[in-house]
């Protein structure tokens, strides 16, 4: 625009000094044109001078701020102790029924934390297999980078993990296991026939330490069809079946008090003064249970009538051992994020998982309750509830 004007002021100069030819007046009105041709001129300059000095300053100032942003954006990467992106996960948790199960939504969202790096979706599946499917086709929809999965139950799976491999998004099992598909990437959790192998094995040991002679046995089951649930039953089963012993009735309190309450009212009806031992396959159901036996009148734990066994050992439980009501509790490790955050750091950096990675369990009792046993031929090794205990677990 600028130069425009100042090609039409030269213009009109060179016209007048043309005409200026022609006499003195005329040459006065071409000196006053291109005088006012030259004034023009100088504005021009000075003008397009200041433009380019603007826009210096602007460009200064936008690279300025370019440079803010990007340093920040390095600080939160560096504070993410990696040089990548935030890792997307999707983690299916089973529901909030135990304190076993807080604990373990308590590690999961320490572990994948924002400031490890990670965005957490975390969907809380109340018990619900149903919803547990509608969660893990959302993380897929979302387009996560890994999702994680704590399967209510062991089969059923199948279909929905072929949907995630379809769409490149790798699964690491958590705790309970898958036992109808393999397309998974790992699976970190604890041997839950194990668990229930050593139950057995100690109360053998124990039973033979007190002189008791016959075993009539009362199971309160987890959530069915579960994995915990079905190693606890199974492993505890076998060493049943090969001592003889007999198991008057097994049914499910869903790993929760009330549930395990439940049960156990009915139970002290049907079975009144037929039982010496109780099996409760985790800590909460052994808390309904305590109670039920309570109002029934009842007398368990060391010294008397009825062994209460239990698994999990998490605090509250292991508070019950030292409170001389549970006999003996069975560990289930409730930390295995850590692990399964392993597992994703393997993948980051294009490595293979181990498929199978166990957590490992301990066994938990008051001293005179610990006693020499062995699973599978392998010695197996009882720590002592203190408070230092105790206060250790979660
Ligand atoms: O024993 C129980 C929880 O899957 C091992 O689930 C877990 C079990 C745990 O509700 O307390």
């Amino acid at each position: 625009m600028k130069r425009k004007i100042l090609s039409v002021l030269l213009t009109a100069a060179f016209v007048a000094a043309t005409i200026a030819g022609c006499g003195g007046a005329a040459q006065q009105a071409a000196d006053t044109a291109a005088q006012t041709a030259d004034a023009a001129a100088d504005t021009a300059a000075a003008a397009e001078e200041k433009v380019e000095e603007t826009a210096d300053a602007a460009a200064d100032a936008a690279a300025d701020t370019a440079a803010t942003v990007e340093e920040a954006a390095e600080e939160v990467q560096e504070a993410a102790g990696g040089s990548g992106d935030v890792i997307n996960v999707g983690f299916a948790q089973v529901g909030h029924e135990s304190d076993w199960r807080t604990a373990s939504t308590k590690s999961a969202q320490d572990v994948f934390s924002e400031a490890n790096g990670y965005n957490l979706s975390f969907v809380d599946c109340d018990n619900d297999s149903a919803a547990q499917l509608e969660a893990v086709r959302g993380f897929i929809e979302q387009g996560v980078d890994y999702i994680i999965i704590d399967p209510i139950v062991s089969t059923g799976w199948d279909t929905v993990l072929t949907e995630c491999d379809d769409a490149g998004i790798p699964v690491i099992v958590i705790d309970r296991t898958i036992d109808d598909s393999d397309k998974y990437v790992s699976w970190v959790g604890s041997d839950f026939l194990t668990e229930g192998k050593a139950a057995g094995e100690w109360l053998k040991a124990y039973a033979e330490k007190q002189g008791i002679k016959e075993i009539n046995a009362l199971i309160i089951q987890g959530t069915t069809g579960s994995s915990a649930q079905i190693g606890r039953t199974d492993g505890f089963s076998e060493i049943a079946d090969r001592e003889g012993w007999t198991i008057l009735d097994k049914q499910t309190g869903d790993f929760t008090e009330e549930g395990g309450q439940q049960v156990m009212e009915s139970y002290c009806k049907s079975y009144a003064g037929k039982f010496n031992v109780v099996v409760c396959e985790n800590d909460n159901e052994a808390f309904g249970a305590m109670t039920a036996m309570d109002n029934a009148g009842v007398k368990y734990g060391p010294g008397n009538d009825v062994i209460l066994i239990s698994y999990d050992a998490c605090t509250a439980g292991l508070k019950e051992v030292q409170a001389g009501k549970i006999t003996a509790d069975f560990e289930c490790n409730p930390l295995a994020a850590p692990t399964v955050e392993g597992v994703i750091q393997t993948l980051q950096s294009g490595g293979t998982p181990e498929k199978q990675i166990l957590v490992p369990d301990n066994w938990y009792a008051l001293p005179d309750q610990i006693v020499d046993f062995s699973v599978d031929g392998n010695a197996q090794k009882m720590i002592e509830v203190t408070d230092e205990v105790i206060e250790a677990q979660y």
